[in-house]
């Protein structure tokens, strides 16, 4: 095959790509050349940690957002790969909520397996990405840090696998200029113990707000405040945390609420979301969609309505991640590879409006990880990707809302069945909350 793909981004969405390809060859398909281009020296995307923040070693955006102490947010019964389960990866049944460096190294393991090292081009950022009507072609620019040289090169497809968790939405609230602390979002929140006994406010209520608020609890801040726009969270928080509706003002420490109370601050984290930015890609290529289950201009949430040799990898808000995105790069690999075939613009549009009814139709949490699923599995059926307990995998989100329910400090110490093995998770050694250590040595301790 004389096709060339690019790949832009080397985290989990990209690496799936590499792997779905390598799968195919590995069966002794005829595959494309596939070129990955990834800004930074290593793989892994977010779960690559990083202590940076604002500019990197290059002068170009931290993309990190990952902060220390972080444990999936999610189950990882709910993630785990269908071809290379946890138990392949550690030779046991591990805990279910994993900090990030085991799920760094789980990531990392599947794809020494596969061996694709060298299709990563590391330490080079893709600058701008065109199509040419005439020749049919994508030209890729990349600027290489190491030979600082830049260079163009034309692809028959590209996948952009470049995240939407980094880019910060920052809104601006009257006063921030005159507060006498940090103002910071969440994207450059690196260690919990620079609150330790100071008291924060948070501005959010979704993953970030919490799990960041809880995070400065663990390690010792004296209270949390979250601010909110439409709904507090609504948990049995601790003792020294609050939920407060909208903040309107600032005058130096002093922070006022839409409900007139105040609360004297040390820090304000703004827990307010990510915009998907994608400053590279040429007018007519760039995805501007919300952060949601449908996002829009995608058939079947990958394939780019203008131009069905584009596609976006994970640009979904996510319930499911690793094995969605796997979906997402098997079903992409075989387009590519001609193996499915892409209905007309109009069919591709229509397909985009329904999936948005659909979503908005979606009545709960519970609704959206059900469509979130389907979806999920409607690829994978399209395709040679291992099929899983789809239903089972709703199952163990539906089980971890239940345990935040009953209580938002504890719900990292249960465990639940994989559905990719049948097997049980133990149960970690220590409780979440009196566990400071996030090697994977102290993790993987349990027997
Ligand atoms: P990313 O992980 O963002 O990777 C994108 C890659 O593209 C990066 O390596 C980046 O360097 C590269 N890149 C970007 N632009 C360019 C360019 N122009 N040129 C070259 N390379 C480029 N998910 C879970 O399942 N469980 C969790 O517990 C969880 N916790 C999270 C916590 C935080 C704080 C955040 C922000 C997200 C979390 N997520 C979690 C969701 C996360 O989005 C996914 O797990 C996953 O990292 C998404 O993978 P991705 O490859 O799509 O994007
Ligand atoms: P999310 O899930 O996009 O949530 C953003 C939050 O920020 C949400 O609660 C919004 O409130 C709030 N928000 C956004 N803009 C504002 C303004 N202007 N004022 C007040 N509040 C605002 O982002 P997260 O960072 O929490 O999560 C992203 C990923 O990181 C996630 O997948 C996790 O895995 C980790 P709203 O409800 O819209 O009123």
């Amino acid at each position: 095959m004389t096709k060339r793909v690019a790949i832009i981004g080397a985290g989990p969405s990209g690496t799936a790509q590499l792997r779905a390809f390598q799968s195919a060859k590995e069966k002794g398909a005829d595959i494309p050349e596939v070129v990955c281009f990834e800004k930074q020296s290593n793989w892994g995307g977010l779960w690559n940690y990083t202590w940076r923040t604002g500019l990197d070693e290059h002068g170009e955006p931290v993309h990190g957002s990952m902060y220390r102490y972080l444990w999936s947010n999610g189950p990882k019964e709910g993630l785990e790969f269908a071809d290379y389960t946890f138990e392949e990866h550690f030779g046991k049944q591990i805990a279910s909520y994993p900090p990030r460096a085991v799920l760094f190294d789980y990531i990392q393991g599947r794809m020494k397996k596969a061996g694709v090292r060298d299709w990563i081009r590391f330490d080079t950022v893709v600058r701008h990405v065109s199509y040419d009507d005439a020749t049919e072609k994508f030209s890729v620019t990349a600027h290489d840090f190491n030979k600082d040289q830049e260079y163009t090169e034309e692809f028959d497809n590209v996948v952009v696998a470049s995240g939407h968790f980094s880019t910060p939405n920052v809104p601006e609230f009257e006063g921030f200029d005159t507060f006498n602390g940090r103002v910071l979002h969440a994207h450059d929140f690196r260690d919990a113990l620079e609150y330790k006994d100071k008291d924060i406010l948070i501005i959010g209520t979704s993953y970030s707000a919490e799990d960041i608020g809880s995070q400065c609890w663990k390690y010792g801040c004296k209270s949390v405040t979250v601010s909110h726009r439409t709904a507090p969270m609504g948990y049995k928080w601790p003792d020294n945390w609050q939920e407060v509706p909208l903040l309107t003002k600032v005058e130096k420490n002093t922070c006022t609420f839409k409900d007139g109370t105040t609360k004297d601050v040390d820090a304000i984290i703004l827990c307010t979301g990510y915009l998907h930015h994608f400053p590279f890609m040429a007018e007519g290529l760039k995805l501007r969609t919300a952060n949601r289950l449908a996002t829009a201009d995608l058939y079947k949430g990958v394939v780019w309505v203008d131009n069905p040799k584009l596609f976006y990898l994970g640009m979904q808000d996510q319930w499911y991640t690793f094995n969605m995105f796997d979906a997402q790069a098997w079903y992409t690999r075989d387009v590519i590879m001609g193996r499915i075939d892409v209905p007309d613009r109009a069919a591709r549009a229509q397909d985009v409006v329904d999936r948005v009814a659909a979503e908005d139709a979606l009545e709960d949490d519970y609704g959206c990880i059900r469509y979130q699923g389907a979806y999920t599995g409607e690829l994978i059926a399209e395709t040679d990707y291992p099929s899983f307990d789809i239903e089972g995998a709703n199952d163990r989100f539906f089980q971890w809302k239940k345990h935040k329910k009953e209580n938002i400090m504890t719900f990292r110490n249960n465990g639940y069945e994989s559905v990719m093995t049948g097997s049980m998770a133990p149960k970690h050694h220590t409780p979440w909350k009196d566990a400071m250590d996030d090697t994977l040595e102290s993790y993987m301790k349990n027997d």
